[in-house]
């Protein structure tokens, strides 16, 4: 008999409903990063949560997406639905007040799995009119036999602990995958190129985040500090010029904040040096694709 409770809770949907962004909240930390535009997560990113003798494992996925043509939307969509026969529960993120095509799509691969799903209606702080959301819900409900429906807003801490209560009755008795003080399964080298990431997708228009990798070449912990060195990978030379801004001030504004976020999470201060390369044609180049963390099997490699 053991008294201590472990269990995944996959966190699926589209695109840009707020996955990352739950998970960030749960654990409390910004480990996952999160952004305003579509397809910011590529990897499947566990993050844990110890509260005495509950243990979540919230695993981050790709937004499961359609009309994307190249390998990676390919990898990421595999990534996304190969996650879901490991959960224990599904949290089933959608905007409320926003039903998509793309909802629907996310939606099939869940009836396939016969998995227990709970909804959450996610960003209700976004909603016009209070009274918008039951009729959101009525609407959705007769779609599938949900376990439940919860719907929240990812920066409402009420919310969110709320949320972690009601997820408790999923996790089965099983002793810790995970030592209690571990946050994630994911290493900083791996960490470290996301908040890269992050800030160059925060920092670019539109389209040119679909354009870009990060791959660290050195990470160092000297008894001072980091030195981190990171290459940003392009597909062409006019986004090189675009990364690197005027006089560098795009790089080095990415770099700032970055190395903030680093800092943070390591808790010790970082040194962190960018470049910019091209490689064209990465994202439908499965060697390129395996070497910056992702590949057509959809399991992780970094
Ligand atoms: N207003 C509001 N914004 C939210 C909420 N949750 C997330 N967001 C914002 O929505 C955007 C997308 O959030 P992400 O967490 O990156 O979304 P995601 O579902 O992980 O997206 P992908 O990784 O692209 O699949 C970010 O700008 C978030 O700040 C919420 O409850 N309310
Ligand atoms: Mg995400």
């Amino acid at each position: 008999m053991t008294d201590t409770f472990c269990g995944h809770i996959v966190i699926a949907g589209r695109p840009n409903v707020g996955k990352s962004t739950l998970l960030n909240h749960f654990i409390g930390t910004h480990l996952a990063a999160t952004a305003a535009k579509p397809q910011t997560t590529r990897n499947r990113i566990l993050g844990v949560l110890t509260d005495e003798n509950y243990q979540f494992v919230f695993v981050d996925t790709p937004g499961i997406h359609a009309g994307g043509k190249r390998l990676i939307n390919r990898i990421l969509n595999k990534t996304a639905v190969s996650s879901l026969p490991d959960a224990d529960v599904v949290l089933f993120v959608v905007e409320a007040g926003n039903w998509r095509e793309e909802d629907e799509l996310v939606l099939q691969h869940l009836k396939n799995s016969d998995l227990a799903v709970i909804l959450v209606p996610n960003k209700i702080d976004l909603l016009k009119r209070n009274q918008d959301l039951l009729p959101f819900i009525k609407k959705i409900e007769k779609k599938y036999n949900f376990s439940e429906i919860i719907p929240c807003s990812a920066f409402d801490k009420q919310a969110v602990e709320y949320l972690l209560e009601r997820l408790k009755p999923y996790l089965p008795a099983a002793p810790f995958e995970f030592s209690p003080d571990d946050l994630t399964d994911r290493n900083m080298r791996f960490l470290s190129a996301e908040m890269v990431r992050e800030q160059l997708i925060n920092a670019l228009e539109q389209e040119l985040p679909y354009a870009l990798a990060v791959e660290i070449e050195r990470y160092e912990e000297t008894d001072s500090r980091i030195l981190i060195n990171a290459v940003i990978y392009v597909e062409r030379a006019g986004q090189k010029k675009i990364v690197i801004g005027k006089q560098g001030a795009v790089l080095k504004k990415v770099g700032t904040e970055a190395r903030k976020r680093i800092a943070r999470l390591a808790g010790q201060p970082v040194h962190l040096e960018l470049w910019v390369k091209v490689k064209s044609g990465w994202q439908d180049n499965s060697r390129l694709l395996q070497q910056f963390g992702l590949d057509d099997t959809g399991r992780t490699t970094k």
